[in-house]
């Protein structure tokens, strides 16, 4: 009651103080908020959002998987467990709705971080929205954050800023952790505290005697709330913890692998089977719906070993997570304010089925000389890691070390995401689906507790709960900018067992996969495909398409989607494209290239929308494989040799264009390959003999994966397998870009 009080003077404290009003009405009305306040302050909670990354639906015990976390159980058992609450299905834009209350393309981020110049696509957080902690500090909060942050644009990804987009100004008074979306546990590249670039090793601030992201990003936090209450305890706080765990690479401690060893021998199908059981006890699923179909085939696996390996990393880097929320959790109990404490756990977006250094590495690479204590790595990747070792990757390579950088991979991933379709990028149930764990004794029902609530809900939600139970005040205004409205609804009345009185529907969109979501209906595409239908209270698993049998449903929650899609800054569909990749690129145009030579993304000629030409210096010695190639399976261009003739390819999104094949001998030979402005492709061997081809136009972003000579490594471009390495000798590969 008090507290509704405190809250309705917040909101009207504006009104009510225009000029006009009496003395009388002043004193009064400052003497009730100066109460309010008071009040608020010994009972409005703390606030933690726990957010991990790349994480299935059913990996966490207390949703069916069999991974040890039993500090989430516990918070679940004493808590509430929402069963059907989402994400956005990818790292930035979950996080700029998460941080903001509104949908991600109008924070300016409705795809990664790259600039596509559209007011949707711009790759950072614009000033139309305020995070989270830029709406309680004036409430009086204290705002922290440990973790991945990941809403900066690329550009601006690098030591020296600029910094506006940084998490100290957008809104929290401490940050540590990682201003870049992924990369080593054991040496994170961006490493931040606060406004300054650290590294693992040079951070006079925390010296472990072993360092690991996770345990680092729960002890910070710790931190923060233990100095949190020793100076300030009469304020409340919101700490945002967001780990890196388990998005790639597969990097964990050996005595937590060691807890899953031989747990994954038994391959995918007996996994799957154990968490739908478990599911089902759980009262998770329904045992009425028809689990998506598992995708991978234990018996035809050829690297058992590699693959359990792999998911045994994976669960480790989870177990290692809950170890550290059971040490905040601890710290809250141990300081007494647990029970006062808002806790909600998540995940980003589903299970991750990229196939991140899942390729075989026929050409180990050479070592080079350490980098000092104090080098940042910006990029998440660098060929090396520090010592100098190159990074291994492919079923060669155990994951779980430093100096491995693998994925576990769409199998798994299917296995993380039961009983749903699809992954991480689509807006099936599978990339989407989120375990939604919520804890506060104070604040949550007992006759509550334990149980679980399947109103639907959304990332959208957590910032109109913060406002609402934390009494704060959403803005119209922020200086000149004027702040786009809330989109979602508070999740409190759930804790009491009510209704969320959701007047909207749910609205996705990421790479043009689109979805609404309405009561129990749910429509939903994949990229240039038709709308599908499913009725979500007997079909979550999305498994019977009733876009024909009524029609009539489908086209109205298509016009819906197509509103909000005009409103919400997602069109045009595809905008992130339109400059992307363009920035943080390298500003070389001639690159100069040995045998065996790997560049980054971000060191590789940014060949985005530009015509270039390659000229290769090689000698076949009667074998095949690729000389050059830059990208993956999205865009890229590849210089190979196959059957004893030598082609080019350019694959631009799906179209893959190809020239005709010149036969090409032993001896030494000058290959070159020319891709023009509007897409024509000239292949020319040694002056003598050319082909032509003609692709549908330049490249539409720079591409994910780095160049490499001799190979095509992770992704593949052209037209031939993983083991791909060049089995002759290559003299020289020079690259100018036009
Ligand atoms: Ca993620
Ligand atoms: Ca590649």
């Amino acid at each position: 009651m008090l507290a509704a009080f405190a809250s309705a003077i917040h909101n009207n404290d504006m009104n009510l103080l225009r000029p006009g009003h009496t003395a009388g009405w002043l004193v009064a009305i400052v003497f009730l908020v100066g109460v309010a306040n008071l009040h608020a302050a010994a009972s409005r909670p703390n606030i933690i959002v726990i957010l991990s990354d790349d994480v299935g639906y059913s990996d966490i015990g207390c949703y069916g998987g069999e991974i040890q976390t039993p500090n989430l159980d516990s918070l679940a058992k004493n808590g509430l467990r929402f069963t059907q609450f989402y994400n956005t299905a990818r790292c930035c834009p979950t996080r700029a709705a998460l941080l903001t209350g509104l949908y991600p393309h109008q924070a300016g981020i409705g795809h990664m971080v790259s600039d596509g110049g559209h007011e949707g696509y711009r790759g950072e957080l614009n000033r139309r929205c305020v995070t989270i902690g830029e709406v309680l500090r004036p409430a009086g909060y204290s705002t922290y954050m440990a973790g991945k942050w990941h809403v900066t644009r690329n550009a601006h990804i690098k030591p020296e800023g600029p910094k506006d987009s940084w998490p100290v100004q957008r809104g929290f008074d401490r940050f540590y952790g990682t201003i870049t979306g992924a990369g080593n546990y054991f040496d994170p590249a961006m490493l931040t505290r606060d406004n300054t670039c650290v590294t693992a090793f040079s951070d006079p601030e925390y010296r472990p005697a072993r360092y690991y992201y996770t345990d680092a990003l729960a002890d910070q936090t710790v931190r923060f709330i233990r100095e949190h209450h020793e100076r300030t305890p009469q304020k409340p706080f919101f700490a945002y913890l967001a780990f890196t765990a388990a998005h790639w690479p597969l990097h964990a401690l050996e005595e937590d692998i060691a807890k899953y060893r031989g747990k994954y021998d038994v391959g995918y199908e007996p996994i799957h089977r154990a968490r739908l059981e478990k599911m089902k006890q759980l009262g998770l699923i329904d045992p009425k719906w028809q689990p998506a179909l598992l995708k991978g085939n234990w018996a035809s696996v050829s690297n058992k070993a590699w693959e359990a390996r792999c998911m045994e990393v994976y669960a480790a880097q989870l177990d290692r997570m809950d170890q550290g929320i059971g040490r905040v959790v601890d710290e809250l109990r141990r300081q007494g304010t647990l029970d006062n404490t808002l806790i909600f756990y998540m995940q980003d977006n589903g299970g991750c089925a990229e196939g991140m250094g899942r390729g075989r590495q026929a050409r180990p690479r050479k070592a080079v000389e350490p980098k000092p204590a104090d080098y940042v790595f910006v990029n998440h990747r660098g060929p090396h890691v520090r010592d100098g070792r190159p990074y291994r990757v492919g079923p060669d390579a155990m994951p779980g070390p430093e100096d491995t950088y693998i994925a576990y991979g769409e199998a798994w991933a299917n296995v993380s995401n039961t009983p749903f379709r699809e992954y991480k990028h689509w807006t099936h149930e599978g990339g989407i689906s989120t375990p939604l764990v919520v804890h506060w004794p104070k604040g949550i029902a007992a006759s509550r507790r334990g149980k679980l609530e399947a109103q639907p809900g959304h990332l959208i939600d957590i910032m109109a709960t913060c406002v609402d139970v934390a009494g704060a005040k959403y803005p119209r205004t922020v200086g000149t900018n004027s702040i786009r409205p809330m989109e979602g609804v508070s999740l409190a009345p759930a804790f009491r067992g009510r209704s969320l009185g959701r007047k909207n529907p749910i609205f996705w969109e990421h790479e043009a996969n689109r979805a609404v979501r309405d009561g129990r209906w749910k429509l939903v595409a994949k990229e240039n495909k038709p709308w599908e239908l499913y009725d979500i209270q007997i079909d979550r698993t999305e498994q019977h398409d009733l876009s024909s049998a009524e029609p009539k449903r489908a086209q109205q929650l298509a016009a819906q989607w197509e509103a909000y899609a005009a409103r919400a800054n997602v069109l045009p569909l595809g905008g992130w494209r339109d400059r992307a990749g363009g920035t943080n690129a390298s500003p070389a145009l001639e690159f100069t290239l040995a045998d065996g030579d790997h560049l980054e993304r971000a060191d590789a000629p940014n060949i985005f929308a530009r015509g270039f030409s390659i000229s290769a210096r090689f000698d076949t010695e009667g074998k095949d494989g690729v000389i050059v190639a830059q990208g993956g399976s999205g865009q890229g261009f590849a210089l190979f040799v196959q059957n004893g003739k030598l082609a080019f390819s350019l694959r631009r999104g799906t179209v893959l264009t190809t020239t005709a094949a010149i036969p090409v001998s032993s001896g030494l030979h000058t290959a070159k390959a020319t891709v023009m402005k509007g897409g024509a492709i000239i292949l020319a061997l040694d002056d003598q003999s050319s082909v032509s081809a003609q692709a549908p136009g330049l490249l539409q972003q720079m591409p994910a994966d780095g160049l490499d000579v001799g190979e095509d490594a992770g992704g593949l471009v052209g037209p031939y397998k993983e083991e791909n390495s060049f089995g002759g000798r290559i003299e020289s590969v020079h690259i100018k870009l036009q």
